[in-house]
Parts: C-alpha cells; structure tokens; sequence
C-alpha cells in the first residue's frame, strides 16, 4: 500500500553509532522518537538515547538507576526458567516487568532540518528519582507563551506515566514530576490556550474495561490537568485496532485542530494517521483518516530494534503553512524525517456527518 509521506532522500537521518554512548559501559541501541521544536533560529530535537550494556552470549543485561544516581546492571541468564523475553522492549522476571533498554533524552540541533549534531554546553535529560529509574521516552515539546514544555514519558517499576519539565533556555529547567500517574503516555500539550486554558493530549491504558485510547484533558496552569474526556478510540479490523497514541502538539489550521496519531494493530504494526478536532472546543473530533497517511515500507522501517514502526512525537510547521515536516523513529532504533502536505491530509480525512 502506498502513503502521501515523502520521506527524506537521507533516510535515517541518525543511527545509535552517530553520537556517544552517556556513560562508559553502556553503548546506545536505538535512537528514535524525537521531539522537536525551534531555538535561537535552529531546529532542535530532544532524542530519546535508548542504552545498555554490549551483549554478551546466552545473556540478557540492562541497566537501571538507582535513587543516588549511579546505574545498577542487571544480568540474567537466557536459560532462567523464570525469565521471560519474547519482545525485544520489555522482559518479565521473576514476575516483574523490565525494560531491555534504559532511555534519556538528549539534545541536538540543525541548521538545515537534516544534518544534526550535539552542541556543546547543553545538559543531557536523565530520569530522576524512583518514578524514573527505567528512563524517560518519547518526549513532546510545546513552546507556549515563551516557555518550552517537556511532556514525557516516565518509567519505572511502579508503572507508565507522564513526566513534565519545563524550561525557557534549554540550560536550566524546572522538574515538574509526575502530571499523570500510570498508565499513561504520549502527552501532547497543545501550543496555544483555548477559552484561557491548557489542552493536552494523553493516552491512558485500561486492562479490563476500556482500552488503549486518546483523551483530551485541560488546566488552569499546565501542571494540574483535569476534566479529562477520551476522545478517539480503536478501530476493529483497521490499521489501528490495538491502541492509538498522539503524536506532536496538534497543528492549528482553518478547519480544525489538526493531530497526527499512531495506530497500532494486532501484529503490532505502527502506522500514522490523523483526526481534527473542533478548533473552539477541541473535544469535539470533527474528521479522521480512514486510511494511514504513512506506513511503514522502507528497510529501515520494516527491520530494526523493534521493526514495522513508524511513531512520531516532533514536528515543524513550514512558513507556507501546508507542509509539515515530521520527525520519527524507525523500527525503534533510527531517527527519519519526512514531509506532508496539510491540504493533502484532508483529502484523507472523513469527516463526521
Ligand atoms: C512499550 C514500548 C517501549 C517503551 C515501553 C515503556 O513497551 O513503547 O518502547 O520503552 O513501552 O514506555
């Protein structure tokens, strides 16, 4: 099946060996999900650096932090009968859930939106205190009345949430903690007050009743988010049965809030699509795309680290206010770029009668 994305010619545009490892002994396995936004006349993405421990044979080892800051390397043998590893993300042992990967964010920036490199001076993002000692994932930023906020996923073993910093020089920033306690992920902050409040999106997951679907919840400061109403749910039989997630803060447009989204299926296959929203009183989903706008199709998006993904959580608005210019991670373990036209999304998107 073909999509409307255009990829870029330089496809992936980063690999985990184009920059260094945060800590001796660790080496990076995947460098993907970046959020992005615009500093001082720059692109800028906050990368997630996914990290453990070469691999040594019949073993699985990772790291994770301790309260004091130090990193902890668990080692397990492959033959432990209490060791289960059937995904490449996660593990169980001995009844608990780990991941295989520990994950900060890092900060890199461009010139020309292609060519990224580290600058020098600015700090590394780490997972802080005991709601993060698995990492933090897949972070969205919303520039919003000149401060910059860091909407994240946090991880540890007490569960998924949504972690908040906040920061207007990218050098000093404010830790929020916890704003949405688990299991919660893919928090989008939309860029602009509606009727003078927040808007964000989040993506809660109930077992037993419900699902994994968007919500939309509001707030008076940005940091205490309530009224929270689920919003878009999964699709039997589609491209995204099995949960649904946001992407980047939704684009303001003349017919709606527009939001780029993943969707997954069974097989665990993540593709892109996109809804709008009522731009007065976004809990209203006016128009959806019945078909993916992208999916995954090129090498790098079929194999990797976790192939058949293409997850987005970054983009910027071109000047010309039609092209949107995407950054995702492919199979989980490489940064890609790719461009849309806004007008061609429409032509996908049905709207509700
Ligand atoms: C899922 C995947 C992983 C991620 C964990 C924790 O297993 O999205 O990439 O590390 O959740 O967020």
């Amino acid at each position: 099946m073909k999509d409307i994305a255009k990829r870029f010619r330089e496809n992936p545009i980063l690999s985990p060996s184009d920059i260094p490892a945060s800590t001796n002994g660790l080496e990076i396995t995947c460098l993907l999900n970046p959020g992005v936004f615009e500093f001082q006349e720059k692109i800028w993405m906050i990368v997630r650096v996914a990290e453990r421990p070469k691999q040594k044979k019949d073993f699985i080892s990772f790291p994770i932090l301790k309260e004091d800051k130090t990193i902890q390397i668990i080692v397990i043998s492959k033959n432990d009968h209490e060791l289960s590893a059937s995904d490449a993300r996660v593990i169980n042992y001995k009844g608990s859930d780990y991941l295989t990967t520990l994950s900060h964010l890092r900060l890199l920036c461009s010139d020309d939106g292609r060519h990224f490199y580290e600058p020098e001076d600015y700090p590394m993002l780490m997972g802080e205190g005991i709601l993060e000692s698995f990492g933090i994932e897949d972070c969205r930023v919303t520039l919003l009345e000149g401060t910059y906020y860091l909407t994240f996923t946090s991880v540890s073993e007490n569960g998924v949430g949504v972690g908040l910093r906040t920061t207007t020089d990218w050098k000093n920033f404010q830790n929020h903690g916890m704003i949405i306690p688990p299991h919660n992920k893919d928090c989008a902050i939309f860029d602009e007050k509606i009727n003078g409040l927040f808007y964000a999106l989040h993506r809660p997951s109930s077992v037993e009743i419900g699902g994994n679907y968007i919500w939309l919840t509001s707030s008076p400061d940005g940091i205490h988010w309530g009224n929270h109403k689920c919003l878009l749910k999964v699709r039997k039989g589609l491209w995204d049965s099995k949960r649904v997630g946001a992407g980047a803060s939704p684009i303001k447009t003349e017919k709606g809030w527009l939001a780029i989204y993943h969707g997954a299926n069974e097989a665990h296959q993540y593709c892109l699509g996109a809804f709008l929203m009522d731009l007065n009183d976004p809990s209203k989903v006016i128009a959806r795309t019945e078909k993916p706008i992208m999916i995954p199709t090129e090498e790098y998006e079929l194999t990797g680290f976790f192939g058949n993904v293409v997850f987005t959580n970054g983009h910027i608005i071109d000047p010309d206010g039609d092209t949107v210019t995407i950054y995702y991670g492919a199979s989980d373990e490489f940064v890609c770029g790719a461009q849309f036209s806004i007008k061609e999304i429409y032509t996908l998107l049905i709207f509700e009668k």
